[in-house]
């Protein structure tokens, strides 16, 4: 009858290697392909939802490896969510969450697939889940990080000339302090006004290269740096936000909910990286940014660089929240060489278009995710 509830009865996972448009130098991992986890999970109706749970160098950035994620989930997650109420996402994660600590990314990927088939059963994008849209595009920043200087302004240039980009994020933090400032501030002197020029040092400075690094790149006209000092020095970051003009971007050490409240009463950060993957989906990230709304945080779309899955899940996120000041890097699709979707997400005028399909509102080619799965290839690149 009508009230039959449709259950999760089937969660796949897939790890697929995506080489990348050019190398990508981090301070902690240089990536010359990328590694995500997508997971499908198939409902009693036959309705299919996908997520996404990436990191970045596999163990180099964070905790999670995709390996360690697609075991994560097999074994631990899939058992505890077969024969679940596939509309009820909630009560589902927070089952998991009794017996799966931590493991964000890959409960990310989880949440996903779960919001998503939701919002496809219900026949809506899966913004509507959240509020509904209060725009329909979002400003889009690009990493620069060939690792070249002449390199960066010239792709900087290209992409401006393309209106496509016009907010750059440099990865810093590999090299010495003096010639990372020299490279911002070249790259700063050459695009002008025409274009933001942020930095992501990921960690990479003592409390003593902060204090110099910050003054050095408020100097050099950069307009904010994400995550300067280590996730652990969250006192360190507050003083930092305090003292130096530039504006302070919280990245690594948000890690959900509990870890935004931390942040945000302690002045840990003017403004939060709002990531899917380290709050542990799109309903925690929601929280995180409702944390960061109330705190007079500013808010930025943050990006494991992920695939066209993924990006669109937080684009359909960001869709919904009031302010988005400081715009999104959900670039993702763009640094890969292969495209995974039926329809290329849009980018256009410096946005990224949400897209407005059912659920995250786009569709895997079945096709190219078997080109790209890892157990399908015959030799592994990581
Ligand atoms: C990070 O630390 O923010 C996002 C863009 C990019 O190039 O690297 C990332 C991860
Ligand atoms: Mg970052």
């Amino acid at each position: 009858g009508d009230s039959v509830v449709t259950t999760i009865e089937r969660v796949e996972t897939f790890i697929l290697d995506l080489p990348t448009i050019r190398q990508h130098v981090l301070a902690m991992a240089t990536m010359k392909t990328q590694s995500v986890v997508l997971v499908r999970i198939t409902a009693s109706d036959g309705v299919v939802g996908w997520g996404e749970g990436t990191t970045i160098g596999g163990l180099s950035y964070g905790e999670e490896s995709v390996e360690g994620m697609a075991l994560a989930i097999d074994t631990y997650m899939t058992p505890l969510l077969i024969g679940l109420d596939a509309d009820a996402v909630g009560a589902a994660m927070a089952r998991v969450g009794v017996f799966v600590q931590g493991n964000n990314t890959a409960k990310c990927a989880v949440e996903t697939a779960l919001q998503d088939g939701a919002a496809r059963r219900l026949g809506v994008p899966l913004s509507s889940l959240f509020g509904g849209r209060v725009r329909d595009r979002m400003a889009c920043a690009w990493t620069l990080a060939s690792g070249q200087s002449d390199l960066d302004i010239a792709e900087a240039e290209r992409l401006l000339d393309a209106r496509r980009h016009n907010i750059f994020k440099l990865k810093i933090g590999k090299r010495a302090l003096a010639d990372d400032i020299a490279h911002i501030a070249a790259i700063k002197r050459a695009l002008g006004n025409r274009a933001s020029v942020r930095v992501d040092v990921n960690q990479a400075w003592s409390v003593t290269e902060a204090r110099r690094g910050l003054a050095a790149l408020a100097d050099a006209g950069a307009d904010l740096v994400e995550q300067p000092v280590r996730r652990q020095h969250l006192a360190a970051l507050a003083q930092l936000t305090r003292d130096f003009p530039i504006a302070v971007m919280a990245d690594e050490i948000l890690r959900g909910p509990e870890d935004a409240f931390r942040v945000a009463a302690a002045g840990g950060a003017d403004v939060f990286s709002v990531k899917l993957s380290q709050s542990g989906g799109v309903g925690p990230a929601a929280k995180v940014a409702a944390i960061a709304e109330a705190a007079g945080i500013g808010l930025y779309g943050g990006t494991m660089i992920e695939t066209g899955v993924g990006t669109a899940a937080a684009a359909q996120l960001f869709a919904t929240v009031p302010r988005l000041d400081w715009g999104t890097e959900l670039f993702g699709p763009l640094l890969f060489t292969d495209e995974l979707l039926t329809a290329p997400l849009r980018y256009e005028d410096f946005t990224l278009i949400v897209p407005d399909g059912p659920g995250i509102g786009v569709d895997i080619d079945p096709a190219r995710l078997d080109d790209l799965r890892r157990d399908r290839r015959r030799s592994v690149h990581v």
